[in-house]
């Protein structure tokens, strides 16, 4: 019998990817749908992959227990992965308590939900590097401290630790991947990588001439979603529960990874890139470099994706889409 999948987020960058490799392994995989005025573009990212039709979509919401609690009845799946979140760290200065009661409180609810309607699934909660924010090593694993420096941070350390509790208090198979940043031509317009290589493709198609950004000295340890959706399903697949560091080991700042993008199509980031304070942070996580080692060590895991690779593949779907959206 194939296994149930149910995803929080399916919508999202590493929901469409994780929906991908469950469907490849054979799951019936079932996601939840927010409702939205605009509905055209919320399954754009599981139709760019080819897999809209081979998912089951349920309307609710994750500040909704009463309808994640019904459709858990229903389902009994047997893993559920919490991704959803207000997921953008500026956003959430603007919107701290809607960030606190989705990222953090929402993360609640599943949890909830699973220990009441299905408490023998194995869940996975989407937990994030940014927990790091101030950081208290220069390398960080499972056991750095964690100091957050943004609501966004601090609703998921709420949820981190709320799903350990559950582990310790109800015996639910319940695992955290704090996962550093992972990036696709799925992620969102918003975020840095994907603003760069969207720039970058209208700036080579003569459709901008510059390029606003804000802190260029910041610096991440990137890798690319599919790899890391992998990761989520080894996680669920030990049969002990645990928390995972996901990471490349590797870190380049903000001004590196333009200098890559602008290269793969012959340009020079200099000439192109302005920087404006408004694109500033409040309070900025200035650091993040992972060590994956336990990861690697129990899950086998490893990535194949490099940053060069993934900044290549990113540019050159931002190119196709604009040449065919543009019509050039
Ligand atoms: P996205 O922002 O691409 O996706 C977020 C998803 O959450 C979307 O499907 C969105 O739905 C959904 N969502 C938001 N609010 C609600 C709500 N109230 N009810 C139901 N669904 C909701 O994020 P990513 O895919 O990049 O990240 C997935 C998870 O992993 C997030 O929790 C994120 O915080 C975390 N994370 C991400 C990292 C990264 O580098 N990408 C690193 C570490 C952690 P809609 O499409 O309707 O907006
Ligand atoms: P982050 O990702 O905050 O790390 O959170 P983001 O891409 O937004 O920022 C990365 C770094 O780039 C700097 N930066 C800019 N960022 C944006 N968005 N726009 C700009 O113009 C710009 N210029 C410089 C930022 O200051 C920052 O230092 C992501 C999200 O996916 C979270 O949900 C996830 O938990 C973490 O990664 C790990």
């Amino acid at each position: 019998m194939s296994k149930t999948a149910f995803i929080t987020g399916i919508t999202g960058q590493d929901g469409a990817y994780l929906a991908q490799h469950l469907i490849a392994q054979g799951y019936a995989v079932h996601g939840l749908l927010r409702r939205s005025a605009s509905a055209d573009g919320m399954t754009s990212r599981l139709k760019w992959l080819g897999i809209a039709d081979q998912v089951t979509l349920h309307d609710g919401n994750l500040t909704d227990l009463s309808s994640l609690i019904r459709l858990l009845t229903d389902l009994q799946p047997d893993e559920v992965y919490n991704l959803a979140a207000q997921s953008f760290v500026k956003s959430s200065w603007q919107q701290p308590l809607l960030t606190g009661t989705v990222t953090g409180l929402g993360a609640v609810n599943a949890l909830e939900a699973v220990r009441i309607a299905c408490p023998k699934a194995r869940f996975y909660q989407a937990s994030s590097s940014e927990m790091y924010g101030l950081i208290q090593q220069r390398i960080q694993s499972e056991t750095t401290p964690f100091y957050p420096r943004s609501p966004y941070a601090a609703a998921k350390l709420y949820a981190h630790w709320m799903t350990i509790n559950y582990r310790e208090s109800f015996g639910m198979h319940a695992s955290c991947g704090i996962l550093f940043n992972h990036e696709s031509p799925l992620r969102g317009i918003e975020f840095v990588t994907r603003k760069i290589t969207d720039g970058v493709a209208r700036i080579k198609l003569g459709l901008q001439t510059t390029l606003s950004l804000g802190n260029l000295d910041a610096k991440r340890d990137w890798g690319h979603a599919r790899d890391y959706t992998r990761a989520m399903w080894l996680m669920l697949q030990q049969d002990v529960p645990d928390d995972y560091v996901i990471a490349t080991g590797r870190t380049a700042s903000v001004r590196e990874f333009c200098e890559m993008a602008f290269a793969c199509v012959g340009l020079d980031m200099n000439q192109y890139v302005v920087t404006d304070p408004r694109h500033l942070r409040p309070a900025e996580v200035d650091y993040l470099q992972g060590d994956a080692a336990k990861a690697k060590r129990k899950l086998g895991w490893t990535f194949e994706t490099s940053l060069e690779q993934m900044i290549a593949e990113m540019v050159e779907a931002d190119l196709a889409r604009l040449k065919m959206t543009e019509r050039l």
